[in-house]
């Protein structure tokens, strides 16, 4: 039976034309929002559309949801602690072909629907690429007519708002929800019990069989908030959907009539402190506690929602794994191994054996990072405490694991120490990237170099037990948003060149190629280019006040702000380049402007200074006469889907510069070279397989490799060798060291400047001088604006590649083992 045949059903026979949208906008303004359209507002405008435009997702979301359940069809789970989505107005238009048409159904009311689209608040549900990457997945499930959920944490706050002070970066709650959201439909009926604490009490049903109960001591209630995502062409859509906290006792009466009116609510703030905030600090064991219970919350929410439902058609859990994929959006949502272990064991009665096969069968995991900071453990005590029944459950799944282990290895235990669940060096904790590893049948890395490092560092001794496990699946990123939405004037060209078969197709933008050393494409794909860049200079003029000239080369860094994605190596280059201009003024200097934006994590001192720093260069930069305006250095505070979008159609230049082998894929490196940026980068991450499809004269490469880095780490070279063979190097930090940049406080980057002179661990001493002689190749080719629009457009040609739906298509096929619809 072809099942994919099934989940197909009409769009909505009537005729949608403007009026009807029109009749439709102001039907929302005025009954759901109870506005007139005299004192209606761009915000109310937006929430009119959004509920408008979410009426025509409905009956196709009920319908193909029905048909999936229906068509036996296998459901894939995404479970993600983030979801990065932004805006989601110009999405939904986009992909149910209703731009047009919602413009014109605004304009005779005097409304734009650009402002009204801006209205919308940018739902910060992530922190980076992992959150966005969760984001175009679900979108390129949905144009994939793929069944799928996404199951996160309906955040109140979501990842904070950055404001800069003095240069300082300052965080403030983000309140995408203050007024409402339209996209969402409340669940309040669909809810689930989630335990913390307590004790377990085991149970004799018969002299072989044990059964365990667990009595939680505490209960929060997760509750089902819904938006649904549709795919492209609108012919699909799927459920994201997110956990919010209730407390399951609201208020304790007793005491609130005896006047202690906070005291009575403390529990209910405590319980539901769950959804407030993405990342709270985890510095204390309070933070730490939160955080390890906003993963349970939302895993165990997740199984018991999709055990649920498999129940309702299927009647057992054996066909659990035919029937579902879970995805593990790296190991936060880790603890979904024990749950479900426990769900087949205690709720289920099944087997050890067959709970396991079941598992294993069912979940996936995809590592999004080597960083060791990243990989999770909690502390033994802490997991015992709030999670004591899974944690039998982890001490039980290690024994076997073990038990495996040691019979394939006798007496080594070296190996053993190492594969094992409980980390004991340093007390004693849960290593949840082991059990990622161990619950899951397939496990993935983010591009090929990724994957292959996963197989030689953190994952060694597994994948030597396990050879075949570790596969990797090379992000992608949605061309839906990251170029037709966010850049209509390309998507236009490109149509017009090319024909409409790349907006279904990724893969055809190479039939671009052969325009690439065409003069008049070049000048038309130049012209739109610019009209971005003016757009952006426009955004620049009225956040900062600073002037920057679109005919300069943009040349961006826009990422979370982290040592290794080495911010601070594009912001000594900017000095070292601010040196050479002064010492050379009459030299024909290429204008460029220099754009950071991205945020650092709170509690993360050295990120906040490398902030500061590009403010202060920044300073001294952008005022000094003598530079004029060949160089400008710009930093966007707030860095979040909306601003990457008005970004990343207006970049000339994109900066990939991570210390080799520490950036597990990147794909902003992809998002931008769609859009026509030339990417300076180390061989990093996904950089590398973008090196093989744009071809080397088309991307610039330096510095060193991951061996070559691995190999100077363990010689303990100090980054003072680099820095005395570089006079550029030594000035440049002379400078920033003694205060140049910082007149105000002398001594402001002194430690800074001194880890770079000790161990160097991100090689930015080591890379500088690769890297600045790259920035001057990279100017020579800008001088040579036909060779640099050639260049260009071969990037946006050969990105197709790089689509999520190549992604998600590869998912489907080696992991999830799901069809496809071609
Ligand atoms: C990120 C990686 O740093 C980035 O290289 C990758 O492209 C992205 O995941 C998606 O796979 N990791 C995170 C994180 O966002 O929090 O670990």
């Amino acid at each position: 039976m072809d099942t994919l045949a099934n989940s197909y059903v009409p769009l909505p026979a009537e005729a949608l034309d403007a009026d009807a949208m029109r009749a439709a906008i102001v039907r929302k303004l005025t009954y759901d929002l109870g506005k007139s359209q005299a004192g209606a507002r761009d915000r109310d405008w937006f929430m009119a559309t959004a509920l408008a435009v979410r009426d025509r997702i409905v009956d196709r979301w009920l319908s193909v949801t029905r048909a999936a359940y229906e068509g036996g069809q296998k459901q894939v789970y995404y479970l993600s602690l983030e979801f990065l989505i932004g805006r989601l107005l110009r999405d939904g238009v986009t992909n149910l072909g209703l731009t047009e048409l919602v413009s014109e159904a605004l304009a005779p009311l005097g409304v734009d629907f650009e402002k009204v689209r801006q209205a919308e608040p940018d739902a910060a549900l992530g922190n980076g690429g992992l959150g966005r990457l969760a984001a175009c997945f679900m979108e390129s499930l949905a144009s994939l007519a793929i069944p799928a959920f996404g199951y996160g944490i309906r955040y109140e706050h979501g990842l904070f708002r950055q404001i800069i002070r003095d240069g300082w970066q300052q965080e403030y709650p983000e309140d995408w929800l203050n007024f409402g959201n339209p996209w969402e439909y409340a669940r309040p009926e669909i809810a689930y019990d989630i335990g913390f604490g307590g004790a377990v009490e085991a149970v004799i049903v018969s002299e072989a069989r044990m059964r365990h109960v667990w009595h939680p001591a505490e209960t929060v209630q997760a509750v089902a908030y819904d938006t649904p995502v549709v795919g492209w062409r609108g012919q699909h859509v799927n459920t994201l959907r997110l956990w919010s906290a209730r407390a399951a006792d609201p208020l304790k009466l007793d005491a609130f009539n005896y006047g202690d009116h906070v005291g009575a609510l403390a529990d209910r703030v405590r319980q539901e402190s769950i959804c407030k905030v993405l990342y709270p600090s985890d510095e204390s064991p309070a933070g730490q506690e939160l955080r390890l219970k906003q993963e349970y919350f939302f895993a165990s929410a997740a199984l018991q929602d999709l055990v649920r439902r498999h129940l309702r058609v299927y009647g057992d859990l054996k066909s659990l794994p035919d029937k579902v994929s879970i995805q593990l959006n790296d190991t936060h949502p880790a603890i979904a191994v024990a749950e479900l272990m426990r769900i087949c064991l205690d709720l289920h009665g099944i087997a050890w054996d067959e709970a396991w096969e079941i598992t294993q069968g069912t979940v996936s995991y995809t590592n999004h990072t080597l960083l060791p900071e990243a990989l999770e453990s909690w502390a033994v005590p802490l997991m015992e405490r709030l999670l004591p029944r899974h944690m039998q459950i982890i001490y039980l799944i290690n024994a076997f694991h073990l038990d495996r282990v040691r019979a394939k290895h006798p007496g080594d235990t070296r190996l053993l120490s190492s594969v094992s669940l409980i980390e004991e060096d340093h007390g004693r904790r849960v290593r949840m990237g082991h059990l990622a590893f161990v619950g899951s049948h397939k496990v993935n890395g983010v591009s090929a170099l990724h994957s292959d490092l996963l197989k030689r560092t953190v994952f060694k001794d597994f994948h030597a037990l396990e050879p075949g496990k570790v596969v990797n699946k090379t992000n992608g990123i949605t061309f839906r948003r990251w170029l037709q939405q966010c850049n209509p004037g390309l998507t236009g060209l490109l149509t017009e060149a090319i024909g409409p078969a790349f907006l279904d197709n990724a893969e055809a933008l190479k039939d671009l190629a052969p325009l690439a050393g065409d003069a008049a494409f070049q000048q038309k794909f130049l012209a739109v280019k610019r009209q971005n860049k003016e757009a952006l200079a426009t955004l620049i003029r009225s956040q900062l006040d600073i002037r920057v000239d679109p005919h300069a080369m943009f040349d961006v860094q826009i990422k979370r702000i982290h040592e290794y994605k080495r911010q601070l190596l594009n912001v000594l280059e900017t000095i070292a380049l601010y040196d050479a201009i002064r010492s050379q003024p009459t030299r024909d200097w290429v204008p460029r402007v220099k754009i950071f934006a991205g945020k650092a994590a709170a509690s993360y001192h050295r990120a906040k200074q490398i902030i500061k720093l590009a403010h202060d260069v920044a300073r001294v930069i952008n005022s000094d006469p003598t530079v004029r305006n060949l160089l400008k250095v710009v930093f966007l505070p707030n860095y979040n889907v909306s601003l990457a979008e008005m970004i990343v159609p207006a970049a000339d230049l994109s900066e990939q510069i991570s210390t080799a082998g520490m950036e597990a894929s990147g794909t902003g490196n992809m998002k931008l070279g769609l859009n026509g940026a030339l990417t300076i980068g180390t061989l990093d991450g996904a950089n590398v397989e973008m090196l093989e499809h744009v071809g080397a004269e088309n991307i610039f490469i330096f510095g060193m490799t991951t061996e070559e880095v691995e190999a100077r780490r363990r010689e303990g070279v100090q980054g003072s060798a680099a820095i005395a063979a570089s006079s550029r190097l030594s000035e440049v930090l002379e400078a920033v060291r003694s205060g140049v940049f910082s007149p105000d406080d002398r001594n402001r980057y002194r430690d800074l400047v001194d880890a770079l002179c000790g161990s160097d661990y991100f090689m930015v001493a080591a890379d500088f001088d690769a890297y600045f002689e790259s920035q001057r190749q990279v100017a020579t080719r800008w001088a040579d604006q036909a060779a640099w629009q050639r260049s260009a457009i071969l990037n946006t040609a050969h990105m197709g590649w790089f689509s999520s739906d190549r992604t998600i298509r590869d998912y489907a096929q080696e992991i999830w083992q799901v069809p496809v619809r071609r």
